[in-house]
């Protein structure tokens, strides 16, 4: 019985073929252990006592035997450290980039295949690179207090990102087509259309004869390629120091019922060139400057900007 059983025991490779096994030598009812059990208690006294000893001796090796053979076949269907690789998995909850940092990217892939290469700068910023250089004179308001985050003595939270404008163009000559993106940060108070800190997008192309027919293509290319076919722009007079002249850029959705102001753009005013070294008789240029938020909200119609910094997984996992 013991050799036949050890012989079973060893020879099963599946946790069925053991438990098949189990039954046949040790189960309770009519396991083979059980039935020399059963016989134990005919036996004559004389011989009972050795018989007893042998029984006892079996019955720990068939137990040892089955012992062996489960944790083998468990082993086998678990992997190190306990998990059963048989189960079904639990599909991770996969993340995906923010709807804002999408948008960004679309924005460097559109341009690019405009020509415009991507360049960066600081959020900590000098006046020099967010005012003086933009031809914002120092009495000029848009440098109060009230309506800029001031660091220290000279340093601010940038307020716009053309102050990328004025590095790219201290750090290359003529000609430029560039685009920069990033955060920005002004005191605006906070409603559907505001935030304290937000993103923009500024476009710089500086050439011989770039003139405003150049913006306006550029501009209509990329709201058709982002936003759809149906989109139309429109340019509004309008003022910024640091263009001449200056234009609000609108945008309207077939279908939507009012223009949409997404950002103000112009051509780059000789005293710009002048800041940075440039020759204002041999070059002209456009720059515009975006709201990335008011972009990604158009195209995704979401109507609350502080949606898109509440990180909300039930909001963000819509994109
Ligand atoms: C500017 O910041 C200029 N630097 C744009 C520019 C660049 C003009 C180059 C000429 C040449 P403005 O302050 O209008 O302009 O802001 C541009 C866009 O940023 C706005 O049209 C809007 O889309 C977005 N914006 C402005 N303030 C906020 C705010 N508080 N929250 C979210 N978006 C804002």
């Amino acid at each position: 019985l013991q050799a036949q059983a050890a012989q079973a025991f060893e020879s099963a490779t599946t946790a069925d073929a053991v438990e098949v096994a189990r039954i046949e030598y040790l189960g309770q009812k009519q396991g083979r252990l059980k039935a020399a059990q059963e016989r134990l208690k005919t036996l004559e006294p004389a011989v009972k006592r050795a018989y007893g000893q042998r029984f006892n001796g079996v019955k720990q090796a068939l137990e040892i035997a089955f012992d062996a053979a489960r944790s083998r076949v468990e082993r086998r269907t678990t992997a190190a450290g306990g998990i059963d690789v048989t189960l079904p998995g639990v599909a991770p909850r996969l993340g995906h980039r923010h709807p804002l940092t999408q948008t960004a990217d679309e924005l460097i892939d559109i341009f690019g295949r405009f020509g415009f290469a991507v360049a960066r700068g600081p959020e900590v910023e000098d006046v020099r690179h967010n005012f003086d250089a933009l031809n914002i004179p120092p009495v000029h308001p848009a440098r109060d207090p009230l309506d800029n985050f001031y660091l220290s003595e000279g340093t601010m939270l940038r307020s716009q990102t053309s102050t990328i404008q004025i590095r790219v163009m201290e750090s290359q000559p003529p000609p430029v087509r560039v685009i920069a993106m990033g955060r920005v940060y002004r005191p605006d108070t906070v409603d559907a259309t505001h935030s304290f800190m937000f993103h923009q997008v500024e476009g710089l192309m500086v050439d011989k004869g770039v003139t405003m027919a150049d913006l306006k293509t550029v501009l209509r290319l990329f709201a058709r390629s982002y936003l759809g076919e149906d989109v139309q722009i429109r340019f509004r007079p309008s003022f910024f120091p640091f263009t001449e002249p200056s234009v609000e850029v609108d945008m309207l959705w077939h279908g939507g019922d009012r223009w949409v102001e997404m950002g103000g753009a112009g051509m780059v005013d000789p005293n710009v060139f002048k800041a940075v070294g440039y020759e204002p008789e041999q070059v002209t240029g456009f720059a515009f400057g975006l709201g990335i938020e008011r972009l990604c909200m158009r195209r995704h119609g979401i109507d609350d900007i502080r949606l898109l910094y509440q990180n909300d997984v039930r909001f963000l996992d819509q994109f």
